[in-house]
């Protein structure tokens, strides 16, 4: 690479050229079975310096040393350095790891490290369809589909590997596991032959693939008469063709299965569980030492609103906690983080405190659905690490539970085939953030953001520490515009973007916030729906009692009148109507930092960045309006502060 083409692209994402480091000569030793390592490490090096000055006088050694198994560790030594892995994949992790560490700004000498990731499982799940057409996604079309085929650039999946795998990511599911006809073909030819010739473009890079299956597959491509998980004939079907899909791709992790899920089959419609079914397709597949993932995403979604009995937040915990220790062992049940659907503010599903004897993987949403679709800045990485620190036993943080009974963090992709691959360049940080956390859960949300600039952005220290600000805020910024207080939705249906107080407060989602003239939310307290009494104690105490629940899950758990007094004395209402002005004005003040930023960041990225601030201001303004209008004219009181607010 010349110096000339050594300039930042956004398509490099947290893998970039950096001017500002001082490259140093070297020779790298390697023995001949891990030359796609020594290559890659290589390729790092040019990347990064532009270019390798041979020099005999210092060796940068890789070997494969006994560690743990996907583990590493980095050694300044005398004259030279030693990445040595546990094994091939985690020499590669390492010497991923000391890149960017050299990117992030570290002298060589200093770099000293020895890491091993504490979940197995580390996987991204894109809901892409074969169509092209992403589900949830807002960063453009499928990189690998298109016109119901595989279609892709080649280079682009090396890359896309390259970046996975440089965040420890080792599975990647590459279809929506809303599975439909087309898609449910992937695992039967012709579709299969595509399927492993990608598996392959994926492997030196140590990820495995995941497929989503279809649970009426035994019907759509094996022609049977029904799905039925006990029928001789489904049990036979999954496992003749798992045989084939085996043969093809033997390190295939494995199946992932939403069933029984918002209008797909499942077991439930053969009067048979959960654990019937997923057991059926994890027969199939333990042979060849594979692994379903089975989500619990499980509620009916055809509610009728005037229905205050049935609460939707229940639903997982009552599909499959009764079931805890009847699933077998290549099971992984897959619980997303919170009990409803990736708002900016749940309590922990309580199914993680709730399963004893039950494999699980919690998963995430990178892809910004509820959370600013990749227009407004929002940084998850705040919001996983309350979760994962948020106590679900008595004492015990959720993050404990990884490596023990959670054995897998997945998280939904943000990514398209936009040039910068997530639609806004700081979104990768989201993106950077999940792969680094599921190695490392012990990170913080400070730690991550600031490593994802570093390597990012070639910027001096201003430059850095306003994006780190920006992105540490933005989640407390999108929060207090939206729905506040764990009160969520309100977004506007089906695109799930932008103010829509009562988009839901009639439909069959089971999504409501029941605001009347005098007070809003859903009672979920033992005297209510009963939703508390799923938690251990002391969490069923505290989110039970208004008095000791924390104050942004108030109107998760509870129903509350508007002129409760919050603790620091504000009525409810007062608290909304300062919450979302205050929001909006933080929205201005993000995008201000942005603009003192022009110049220090490259011209391209400044400015994409900036039109969609200026669209995030738009929708704040939008949401604060709407809402305290919308409170306004239930309960007729004004601000206290005489803001604007529309009759
Ligand atoms: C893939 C939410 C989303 C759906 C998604 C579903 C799921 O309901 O809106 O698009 O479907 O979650 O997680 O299965």
């Amino acid at each position: 690479m010349d110096h000339a083409e050594r300039i930042y692209s956004e398509y490099n994402a947290w893998l970039q050229p950096k001017f500002s480091l001082e490259p140093k000569a070297l020779q790298i030793s390697a023995s001949s079975d891990v030359d796609f390592i020594h290559q890659e490490c290589r390729l790092g090096l040019i990347r990064l310096w532009g270019g390798i000055q041979e020099s005999a006088e210092y060796t940068l050694r890789l070997k494969v040393d006994d560690l743990e198994h996907e583990g590493f560790s980095l050694t300044p030594l005398e004259n030279g350095y030693e990445i040595a892995g546990g094994s091939k994949k985690g020499l590669l992790y390492g010497v991923y790891r000391f890149l960017s560490r050299l990117a992030g700004g570290e002298s060589m000498e200093k770099i000293q490290e020895h890491s091993a990731p504490q979940v197995d499982y580390r996987i991204i799940n894109h809901w892409d369809n074969m169509d092209g057409r992403i589900e949830r996604g807002y960063a453009g079309h499928s990189f690998f589909f298109r016109n119901n085929k595989f279609d892709y650039d080649e280079e682009r999946i090396t890359n896309y590997a390259r970046l996975m795998a440089s965040i420890g990511i080792n599975g990647i599911c590459i279809n929506n596991v809303n599975v439909n006809r087309v898609s449910a073909g992937l695992i039967a030819e012709p579709l299969l032959s595509d399927l492993a010739e990608l598996a392959a473009r994926f492997r030196p890079f140590g990820i495995r693939l995941l497929v989503s299956v279809h649970f009426d597959a035994p019907m759509i491509i094996g022609g049977l008469t029904t799905s039925d998980p006990l029928d001789e004939g489904v049990m036979e079907f999954w496992k003749a063709q798992s045989a084939v899909v085996y043969d093809k791709i033997p390190d295939l992790l494995g199946y992932l299965v939403k069933a029984d899920s918002e209008f797909r089959g499942g077991p439930e419609e053969f009067g048979r569980t959960q654990a019937d079914g997923a057991n059926t397709i994890a027969a199939a597949v333990a042979p060849f030492g594979g692994v379903v993932f089975w989500r619990c995403f499980v509620y009916n979604c055809q509610q009728d609103w005037r229905d205050t009995q049935t609460d939707r937040p229940m639903a997982a915990y009552k599909h499959f906690q009764p079931l805890d220790g009847k699933f077998d062992r290549n099971v992984i049940l897959q619980i997303k983080n919170g009990p409803l659907d990736f708002q900016t503010r749940e309590p922990v599903s309580p199914l993680f405190s709730s399963l004893k004897n039950t494999n699980e993987a919690i998963e995430f949403q990178i892809a910004q659905e509820y959370t600013g679709q990749q227009i407004d800045l929002y940084s998850l990485a705040v919001q996983w690490e309350e979760i994962l620190t948020t106590e679900v036993d008595k004492g015990k943080q959720l993050k404990s539970l990884l490596g023990r009974e959670i054995l897998a963090m997945t998280a939904v992709a943000n990514t398209g085939d936009n040039m910068n691959w997530t639609g806004n360049t700081l979104a990768q940080c989201n993106l950077y953030a999940f792969g680094r956390m599921a190695w490392n859960p012990e990170l913080t949300a400070k730690e991550l953001i600031r490593e994802w600039v570093r390597v990012t952005f070639d910027t001096d220290e201003h430059g850095r520490r306003t994006v780190e600000e920006m992105l540490l805020k933005s989640r407390g910024i999108y929060e207090s515009y939206t729905a506040p207080l764990g009160i969520g939705f309100m977004v506007n249906p089906s695109t799930h973007y932008g103010p829509n107080i009562d988009g839901y407060e009639f439909s069959n989602w089971g999504t409501y916030h029941r605001a009347s003239l005098e007070a809003i939310g859903i009672d979920r307290t033992s005297k209510g729906t009963g939703f508390t009494l799923q938690y251990p104690e002391p969490l069923q105490r505290m989110y039970d009692r208004i008095e000791s629940c924390p104050e942004e899950l108030l109107l998760f758990f509870h129903r509350v009148r508007y002129d409760y007094k919050m603790k620091d004395g504000r009525t409810l209402l007062q608290y909304i109507y300062d919450s979302h002005f205050e929001g909006a004005r933080q929205a201005e003040d993000l995008l201000q930092s942005w603009e003192g930023l022009e110049n220090r960041i490259p011209q391209e990225t400044y400015h994409s960045v900036k039109e969609r601030l200026k669209l995030q201001l738009l929708n704040a303004r939008e949401w604060r309006d709407q809402v305290n209008t919308f409170f306004y004219r239930k309960t007729g009181i004004d601000d206290e502060k005489g803001r604007k607010i529309y009759r």
